[in-house]
């Protein structure tokens, strides 16, 4: 536990601050870094599912009781190697019932998140300020459409920034251009109002979930690897790359080999000409390519113009093994 916490608690009469996660931040300062950087979230208007829904505390599986815009959080202190300062990850999923896009499915988790940095570990929350954010779009399939962006392109380093939800779907994007032309094309962003804020929930750390948030664990999504971070060495490698200026607030998504995938635009649209597949198929087909966009991501020099011919030719044998082609 760092310092300040200890110092805070000897001079406390009941004790040291609740952690009720166990990750060394307090409950409470948790509480208020989430409240203070929570993003204003756009949906559409039409969408089939409303709003993110708020889901039954205590329950083994995910139920929703309300769809009322409920927001869940998560803050957790990051190692990171070869930076002045302390940090912080932060989370925002916006939980759906139901997602209403193409391949349509019950249940849908979609984040947003940020890393934030202060001098200290146990600095007051008026200290931090958000470095970077990220809005994940399709993650994990051939069409991810994760978009990252300097905070103070988007005047989000002291708040949270705006993000758009896409229409049935739910992926986030930092700017509402993005939603136009990101993801394959199946993202739309219309008719969109300013979603009302509902209940900020904390969900904890995996291991050490909060307010009941046991439900997260059951259900059919998977949700364990949301609470890891994405901040990772080689996703702060591609945000450090972004320009000073944050030049059009967006980056492509955080792992190399997807960077990779969004690069190779002449390969992107081959995929999306061919049309009718399903975001399933998809996610096999980017099963079969990772393995060798690995292999080209890893290699050093003109890594990323051999990594695109390997991307046509991985994704060529990917959409044939799914039968897109
Ligand atoms: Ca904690
Ligand atoms: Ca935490």
């Amino acid at each position: 536990m760092p310092v300040f916490f200890i110092l805070l608690w000897l001079l406390l009469p009941d004790g040291p601050p609740a952690d009720a996660d166990q990750d060394s931040l307090p409950d409470e300062f948790e509480d208020r870094i989430l409240q203070v950087f929570r993003p204003k979230f756009h949906v559409s208007r039409t969408d089939c599912d409303v709003l993110p829904s708020e889901f039954e505390p205590g329950a083994k599986a995910p139920k929703s009781v309300a769809r009322n815009g409920a927001i869940y959080g998560q803050v957790f202190p990051l190692a990171t190697t070869g930076r002045s300062g302390f940090f912080l990850e932060v989370h925002y999923l916006h939980l759906w019932k139901q997602d209403c896009g193409r391949a349509g499915h019950a249940l849908d988790a979609e984040h947003v998140s940020a890393l934030l940095t202060a001098p200290a570990i146990d600095a007051p929350v008026h200290d931090w300020k958000a470095v970077y954010w990220y809005a994940a779009a399709h993650e994990d399939t051939l069409c991810d459409a994760g978009n990252g962006a300097r905070a103070e392109s988007l005047d989000a380093e002291r708040k949270g920034p705006h993000v758009w939800l896409s229409h049935g779907k739910h992926a986030s994007y930092l700017t509402l251009e993005l939603c136009k032309v990101r993801g394959c094309g199946g993202d739309l962003c219309r008719d969109m109002v300013l979603a009302p804020e509902g209940p900020l929930i904390n969900l904890g750390e995996w291991d050490h979930l909060r307010n009941g948030a046991t439900w997260v664990r059951g259900g059919p999504w998977s949700m364990k690897p949301k609470f890891q971070p994405d901040f990772t060495p080689a996703a702060l490698a591609m945000f450090d790359g972004l320009g000073p200026e944050g030049s059009g607030s967006v980056n492509s998504s955080l792992a190399p080999v997807k960077a990779v995938m969004m690069a190779g635009g002449e390969a992107a649209g081959g995929v999306q000409t061919a049309g009718q597949q399903t975001d399933k198929a998809l996610q096999k087909a980017d099963r079969h390519a990772t393995s060798a966009l690995d292999q080209a991501a890893s290699s050093t020099g003109n890594a990323l113009s051999r990594a695109l011919r390997s991307t046509g030719r991985s994704l060529k044998k990917a959409a044939e093994a799914t039968g897109l082609k």
